[in-house]
Order: structure tokens, then sequence, then C-alpha cells
């Protein structure tokens, strides 16, 4: 076990600003897969076939069927204590952001009030022509693919793509609060995808105090000031029972 030493508990607890980004791994817990580890979505499926407007395009019964599935996974999937402990964690410090790459929710359902959604949800749609949110109701098990009442066009999971832009008021929001905090946690994200990837070398950059947590290495590791090699549901609520203790002997 990484030991979460007892100088990051105390940098923590005098913290004004904590960023948290989370990507898949954070879910990983929780049993939805992640994309880059040897199990993952993109081991056996094509990320420029089901995730990009090409991909769609070119094939949008197989897109749809694709996301049909994992919605059901999504469905079934409850948080685990990592997204409880992130979610706690917002109760803990004065000014508190946390930013997501995932599209499941789950951060929601464990009861974190603001959530930037950087890659959008994979619970709502829109259309892929006209843009207008889809609010007809989706049978998991329905594999026809529908239309938009207002235009025709083909309806898409509002998800972002490859290629795509992310939500502007989202991405805006996630520097702004990167560049301001004291503290940033990256957990559960391999730093792969940008431009979320940069927001954790923005924050070094800045001057904040970078924590990963991650089993494996990443390529923003070595930048780390602290490296917790543990999965984010052991170490996300040991952390939080840490800085509880902390502070009850520092009233
Ligand atoms: C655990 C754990 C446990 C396991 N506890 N940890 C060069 C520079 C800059 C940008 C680009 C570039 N080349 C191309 C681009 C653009 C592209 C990009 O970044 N590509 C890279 C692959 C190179 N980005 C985009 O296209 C973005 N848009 C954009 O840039 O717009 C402007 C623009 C437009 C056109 C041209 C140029 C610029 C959009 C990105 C959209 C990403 N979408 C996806 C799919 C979402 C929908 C869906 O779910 O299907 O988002 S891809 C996928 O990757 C998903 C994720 O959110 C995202 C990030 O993955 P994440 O979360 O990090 O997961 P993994 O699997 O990679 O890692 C999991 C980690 O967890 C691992 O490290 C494990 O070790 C760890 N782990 N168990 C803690 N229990
Ligand atoms: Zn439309």
């Amino acid at each position: 076990m990484t030991e979460i030493s007892s100088s990051f508990i105390q940098i923590l607890a005098n913290a004004n600003n904590v960023v948290v980004l989370t990507g898949a791994g954070v879910s990983a817990e929780s049993g939805i897969k992640t994309f880059r580890d040897p199990d993952g979505l993109w081991a056996r499926f094509n990320p420029a076939e089901l995730a990009s407007p090409k991909g769609f395009m070119s094939n949008p019964e197989l897109v749809w069927e694709w996301y049909q599935h994992r919605r059901e996974i999504v469905h079934e999937s409850k948080p685990n204590p990592g997204h409880y402990a992130i979610a706690e964690l917002e109760t803990l410090v004065p000014y508190f952001t946390l930013i997501t790459q995932n599209v499941d929710r789950l951060h929601q359902q464990a009861g974190s009030k603001i959530v930037y959604e950087l890659h959008g949800n994979i619970i709502e749609n829109h259309c892929f022509r006209c843009g207008k949110p889809y609010i007809g109701e989706v049978a998991f098990a329905d594999k026809t693919l529908p239309k938009c009442p207002e235009c025709g066009g083909k309806i898409r999971p509002s998800v972002v793509w490859f290629g795509e832009m992310l939500p502007e008021d989202a991405i805006r929001e996630s520097e702004k609060a990167t560049n301001h905090c004291d503290v940033f946690f990256s957990v559960g994200t391999s730093t792969e995808v940008y431009p979320a990837a940069s927001l954790p070398y923005h924050a070094k950059k800045m001057g904040a105090y970078v924590v990963e947590i991650n089993p494996n290495d990443t390529s923003f590791s070595s930048q780390a000031n602290l490296k917790i090699k543990e999965p984010s549901g052991q170490a996300m609520p040991e952390i939080i029972r840490l800085l509880k203790e902390y502070k009850k002997g520092n009233q």
C-alpha cells in the first residue's frame, strides 16, 4: 500500500481550492470497462469506427447498438467508494471543482453537486443533424435508431467523440478552476486524451500540488508531486479518513 504522507494531508487540509479530474479508472470498480487498459474497450473495438462522427456517418446502426449495450451496463452499475469519497471531499474543503471525462453520471449518483462533464454523457441523446436534444424514451432493447422529430436526422448519444469540440462551459470552467487551485487530483485517467489531459500539466505549471491516483503509471506520472499507486476506491476513502482525522486533531 502506498503511504499517504501526513505532509500531503496537511497540504490538503490547508488548501482553499481543490480540483479533481477523473477518468474511466474511477468507474472501473463499478464494473464499467476503461478504454486503454489491456481488457479495455479499445482493445476490442475500434475508436475511429465507434467514437467519431465519421464512424457514425458510415455505420450509424452499429454505433447506436454499441452505445445501447453500454447504456445497459451503466444503468446496472452503482457508484463505488471512490465516487462517494470524491463527493465527500467537496464538503471538506472551501472551494471544490469536479471535472470528469466519464459519461456514466456515477459521480452525480454518489452525491457530487456540480460536475463538469468534459466528454458529455451516455444517458442523453441529440440529433446528429440539427443538434436538438432528443427527449423521446429509448428502451435499451430497442436496436432501431430513432429519428429527430424536428428534422428527420439521426439521433446519437450526447457524448463527445474524437474530433468534436468539448462543451464550451465545461472546458472553460475546468480551465478556470485549474488555474486557481492549490491541490489538483488526477484520478483514474491515462492522460492520453486532449484537451482533458492538459489539465494536470497546467495545474502543475500554475504551482498546484498535483496528486495522481492510478495503479499504473501514465505519461503524467513523473510530473506528479505525489503518486498513489492504488485503485481510487481504496485511495480516495483513505484520504478522506486521514483528512477528517487531521481536522479533528487540529480544531
Ligand atoms: C484506475 C483503476 C482504478 C484502472 N482506480 N485508476 C494531439 C494533441 C492534442 C489533441 C489531439 C492530438 N491528436 C489528436 C487530438 C485530439 C483528440 C485526442 O486527444 N486524441 C488523442 C488520443 C491523441 N481529442 C479530441 O478529439 C477531443 N476534441 C478536441 O480536441 O476538439 C478540438 C479538436 C477538434 C478537431 C481536431 C483537433 C482538435 C475529443 C475527445 C473525445 C474523447 N472521447 C472518448 C469517448 C467518449 C464517449 C464514449 O464513452 O464512448 O472519451 S475517448 C475515451 O478516452 C473517453 C474517455 O473519456 C477518454 C479518456 O480516457 P480515460 O478516462 O483516461 O480512460 P483510459 O482507459 O485511457 O485510462 C484509464 C486509467 O485508469 C488507466 O490509466 C488505468 O491505469 C486507470 N485505472 N483501474 C484508478 N480502479
Ligand atoms: Zn434534428
